[in-house]
């Protein structure tokens, strides 16, 4: 009977933002995905996918990244192959984290920051991190098995403060 109410098999998340005015630190944000399995200690992911990591079984994908945010369209772009996962794997958290060599910067400093998730032509998600201006990074959904292992997205942005790094080791929790 699951076929009605059949869970998100692929989903595609995009990330754009505007470039730093000259002479000025890089505004350099990055898409990041962490895996988790159901018994995973809270807060550790088995694996992380972002711009220095990939996926082990090729099922969760950074197809673009970009240190600055020049140029036209999408600056970052991810897509997860949700119904090709492991079963073990039961949460996916996908976030945006600002890279901070350069200062201190946050979701407020940096103009025209969007995110979208999309499962085919469909819109999941679209957000423009103002609810999270004074963060430096924020977890934007969460896909998670229900009880027939079937991925919902639970939606929500939530405000971190922390460097890229630090907030891998949050997302979870
Ligand atoms: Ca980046």
């Amino acid at each position: 009977m699951s076929t009605l109410n059949k869970g998100i098999e692929k989903a595609e998340v995009t990330l754009k933002w505007d470039p730093s005015p000259v002479g000025e630190p890089d505004n350099d944000l990055d898409l990041i995905a962490a895996t988790y399995e159901a018994d995973t200690l809270a807060g550790k992911p088995v694996y992380l996918v972002h711009f220095d990591s990939r996926s082990p079984d090729g099922t969760i994908t950074l197809n673009r990244d970009s240190r600055t945010g020049q140029g036209f369209g999408s600056d970052e772009v991810m897509t997860l192959e949700l119904e090709r996962l492991a079963e073990r794997y039961t949460r996916v958290v996908v976030g945006v984290a600002i890279q901070q060599g350069g200062g201190r910067k946050t979701f407020g400093e940096v103009p025209h920051t969007e995110v979208q998730i999309r499962e085919g032509y469909t819109d999941l998600v679209q957000d423009d991190f103002a609810s999270v201006a004074p963060s430096t990074a924020a977890v934007v959904a969460v896909f998670a098995r229900d009880a027939d292992g079937e991925w919902r997205l639970q939606k929500g942005l939530r405000g971190f403060d922390a460097d890229p790094n630090t907030f891998t080791a949050l997302m979870g929790t």
